[in-house]
């Protein structure tokens, strides 16, 4: 992409921290499947079709009718394979990823699976990482339908995994969301060992929420992408910080997907809602003072920088305090190239030119861009 070539070479290393994959024993799990999420193969396309979201499903039904309509994405080889993560690093000059396994995780797992696919999973990633020492590290997996004791336990075996930097968590974690009591031993467990929580979106939001729509109004993934998604980990981290889960695990931390959902635009209007209620403040000032929801933003939480626009960069340095709290990602291998030519997806992709190209624009090109892009984190 030849706009990408005139963005500015990074001196200090480029760390990417949202960057998936799909183990080949994840892929086995969603070939069998006959609900969301699955992989089907379809005789009209050459490569499987990846299927994850509620809103995906009418055309799942209708496919089986005109083939010539598939459903979800395409599973290409860039969700599996190891040579082609690094690939996909070198072309963008990425010295670092810190892989995790992509939506919904082991969400929906029955209870006797989730603990022994977690084991396999966060294994291969290690395999993966051992394989390029000091380019590649993981957040690892969480059986969360497993029974609490065998989750505790992993958080302990998780722990002890050298390329392991943290975990990747779902917003619907025991299936009450992030402010369900029960959570409160898991969160303390991964901050006394002092694993950060990568929160990502995988629910969005129901699809009755965008309104009625005539058959041509689906207009792709835009609506639970772009506005489902942010809006999900919105609810949850807004759910976490009212019931005081933040207070209650002080030592915490969380690195929000796409900048923190639409968090940052919205925290002063949360503020505002809560001091406007006494009992919520009463109820919220119980164990001494209020934090507001700034200053959590600002000591518990860090936002990876996958918003593609240089003002939702600038809201989310403001947000969380500082520059030195934003990390770049990529999202691959999400929002592949779409021009449709042989090849294209090995060149540089444009979905990293945007983000970079915002980077740059929020930031400049001195020591902030250099720090948002992984300078800081070299040292993983
Ligand atoms: O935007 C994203 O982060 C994603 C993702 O990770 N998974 C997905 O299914 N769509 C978008
Ligand atoms: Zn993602």
């Amino acid at each position: 992409m030849a706009e990408q070539q005139q963005l500015p070479k990074a001196k200090a290393k480029v760390a990417d921290i949202h960057t998936h994959m799909y183990p080949p024993e994840y892929v086995k799990v969603l070939e069998s499947r006959n609900t969301i999420p699955l992989v089907r193969k379809f005789p009209t396309a050459s490569d499987p079709r990846l299927v994850l979201l509620e809103a995906e499903v009418p055309l799942l039904e209708s496919a089986q009718q005109d083939p010539s309509l598939l459903p979800g994405r395409p599973l290409t080889k860039h969700f599996s394979s190891l040579d082609q993560k690094i690939h996909f690093m070198d072309t963008h000059s990425i010295d670092i990823s810190v892989i995790s396994l992509a939506n919904p995780w082991l969400d929906f797992l029955p209870s006797d699976q989730a603990a022994p696919s977690a084991t396999s999973i966060n294994s291969s990633f290690s395999s993966m990482c051992a394989t390029h020492p000091g380019r590649l590290y993981f957040f690892a997996a969480l059986p969360l339908t497993a029974p609490p004791s065998d989750l505790l336990a992993s958080i302990t075996s998780i722990a002890s995994l050298p390329y392991c930097r943290g975990v990747i968590l779902g917003t619907s974690g025991l299936g009450s969301g992030l402010d369900d009591p029960a959570l409160l031993p898991i969160f303390t467990a991964l901050a006394e060992a002092n694993l950060p929580i990568f929160l990502h979106p995988h629910y969005g939001l129901p699809n009755s929420v965008f309104g009625p729509r005539s058959a041509a109004g689906e207009y792709g993934h835009v609506l639970p992408l772009a506005l489902g998604f942010p809006m999900e980990t919105t609810i949850a981290v807004a759910r976490m910080f009212l019931a005081g889960v933040f207070d209650a695990v002080p030592k915490l931390s969380m690195i929000l997907a796409h900048s923190g959902g639409t968090l940052p635009f919205l925290a002063g209007r949360i503020e505002s809602c809560i001091v406007h209620d006494g009992a919520l403040v009463k109820r919220m000032k119980e164990g001494g003072k209020r934090r507001s929801l700034w200053e959590v933003l600002r000591s518990q939480v860090y936002l990876d920088a996958v918003i593609y626009g240089e003002v939702g960069l600038k809201a989310a340095v403001e947000a969380s305090g500082s520059s030195d709290r934003l990390m770049f990602g990529t999202d691959h291998p999400f929002f592949p190239p779409v021009g449709g030519e042989k090849g294209e997806e090995d060149g540089e992709w444009e979905s990293v030119g945007l983000n970079v190209k915002a980077v740059v624009k929020a930031m400049g090109d001195g020591v902030e861009y250099e720090g948002v892009m992984g300078g800081m984190r070299s040292g993983f």
